[in-house]
């Protein structure tokens, strides 16, 4: 059998993973988005469905208003224990922020309040022991161990730091296993980029000393020609058949140079033990195409949630967003919610440019070659303009917008280009009523418009590596955005969406 990497495409970074019976559970960060963390189920780890998110609620995440991209939720860990599941991330910059814990025993339901742990640092993680105890680990001047209670989140000792890797920077994303009577500490290394590496050791005492594993890195794509680069911050699963398998974080340019644009994405590998040790992947690689004797379960059925990486259609016709809407920073009611009209996008004085509360909802690019269209209706006032966007961060990001400059109705295409700003394309339009789609090719993003939803004039675009993480920064990955705004004051016209879609090009 044979199945295609990256299992959860689009940026999905700093995947974790646990299994209850049949069932596997994954999640991953998501920085300045709301809500915080999302869920994916599956029954074999190849196919995912999007069941909910973790962080849900104001009251468990306060996000902070900041540059994006490297702000919020950092790399979470998902783990069962005695019918309770734990889910532990840090929210950089959140006020509160730091490390912080929830649980549940419905993860098809809410996540309690946030329990705050007195570590520092990030790459939380939690591991169970045999003997009932919990050990935290983490990531400040180096990883640590230390064991807490885990009802109150108190420390249970001193912290001990236990190894550090092989040398390579920014060690990172531990996490501790016991297998075999042997606890095994898997880090990253090498910083989350081109070097970037999984390691592992191991010992027979929780706290070490740890001895390393002679064949570190056990996974990486680093001095290798494939196309899957950057791979790191692993977590191993045990799967219904005693198999063992591996979910990791790596990125896919979009051509040489190296650049990518869709985020770290979540990859799956198989994983045997050798004397002791794991074998990970394709002999320690990450291959697209990977050829296994079977999967870790029955295939996922199917039942209706969001797939990730399928065809999307949205009429905002329910009383909830789907799954995969996300807001930037916490969400402000007023600013998008649906109404009898479908999403209402109620124009902040905030542009998309601003770190602050604005009127938008994106949802993951999720191939390198898409078509997104919008049933936009809105009557702008002077200055005053909704549309659709391709957005990295808030200095990076390319839109169409139907506006009014001058007096004049028109549609404009814009690029920011961090301080490079600019309006490109600007043509008059009459009518409230207007379709908008943007063409995500793998090189390029354009964009087009209609009057009737099927002829589209093409209206223009750019370089899609400018919207890459290598020009724009830091650990996010591109989304898609509907999006309002008053351009310096409060919009008094509101803007409807009525429809979106989202297609793969193949
Ligand atoms: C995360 C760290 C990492 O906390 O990048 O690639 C950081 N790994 O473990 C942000 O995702």
């Amino acid at each position: 059998m044979n199945y295609t990497n990256p299992i959860v495409s689009g940026f999905n970074p700093d995947p974790s993973v646990c299994r209850v019976g049949n069932d596997y559970y994954l999640v991953n960060s998501t920085f300045e988005y709301f809500p915080g963390l999302p869920i994916y189920h599956s029954t074999d780890l190849v196919h995912w469905e999007q069941i909910g998110h973790v962080l849900t609620r104001d009251s468990q995440l306060k996000l902070p208003l900041g540059a994006p991209n490297c702000i919020g939720l950092y790399a979470p860990t998902i783990r069962y224990h005695k019918g309770r599941f734990y889910c532990v991330v840090t929210n950089v910059g959140g006020n509160p922020g730091g490390n912080f814990y929830v649980s549940t025993d419905d993860i098809y339901g809410e996540w309690s309040e946030p329990i705050f742990l007195d570590f520092g640092g990030i790459d939380p993680s939690f591991f169970f022991d045999e003997d009932g105890r919990c050990y935290y680990t983490g990531t400040d001047e180096g990883v640590f161990i230390c064991e807490i209670d885990i009802e109150t989140g108190k420390r249970l000792g001193e912290k001990q730091y236990a190894w550090n890797g092989t040398g390579g920077n920014n060690p990172e994303g531990p996490h501790l296993y016991k297998i075999n009577g042997w606890y095994y500490l898997m880090i990253a290394e090498g910083g989350t980029e081109l070097c970037h590496m999984v390691t592992i050791a191991r010992s027979k005492n929780v706290y070490g000393p740890y001895e390393e594993c002679p064949w570190n890195p056990v996974l990486t794509n680093s001095r290798t020609e494939m196309p899957i680069k950057a791979i790191g911050h692993a977590d191993l699963v045990e799967d219904v058949n005693g198999g063992w398998w591996a979910v990791c974080l790596g990125n896919r340019p979009i051509a040489y140079p190296f650049r990518h644009t869709m985020g770290r994405e979540t990859m799956l590998v198989p994983v045997v033990w050798k004397e002791g040790w794991p074998v990970m992947g394709v002999n320690g690689r990450v291959p697209e195409e990977i050829a296994v004797e079977r999967f870790a379960g029955e295939v996922t059925p199917n039942t209706g949630r969001y797939i990730p990486g399928s065809d999307f259609e949205d009429d905002f016709t329910g009383d909830k967003l789907n799954v995969s809407w996300n807001y930037i920073y916490n969400p402000v009611e007023q600013l998008v919610h649906l109404d009898n009209k479908g999403l209402c996008l109620h124009g902040a004085a905030a542009s998309i440019s601003c770190d602050n509360y604005k009127s938008i909802l994106v949802r993951r690019q999720e191939h390198f070659d898409f078509d997104a269209t919008m049933h936009l209706s809105f009557a702008p006032g002077e200055g005053e303009e909704a549309g659709l966007c391709i957005y990295m961060s808030n200095k990076h990001h390319y839109e169409i917008a139907l506006t009014k400059l001058d007096g004049e109705q028109c549609l404009i295409i814009r690029r920011q280009i961090g301080k490079l700003k600019a309006i490109e394309e600007k043509v008059p339009y009459e009518g409230s009523e207007v379709v908008l789609q943007l063409n995500g090719r793998r090189r390029e993003y354009n964009f087009s418009y209609s009057k009737d939803g099927k002829e589209f004039t093409t209206l223009g675009g750019g370089e899609s590596h400018y919207l890459s993480t290598e020009a724009g920064g830091c650990f996010t990955g591109n989304v898609i955005g509907l999006y309002a705004s008053g351009n310096g004051k409060e919009a008094e016209n509101d803007a409807h969406v009525t429809k979106f879609t989202y297609k793969a090009v193949k």
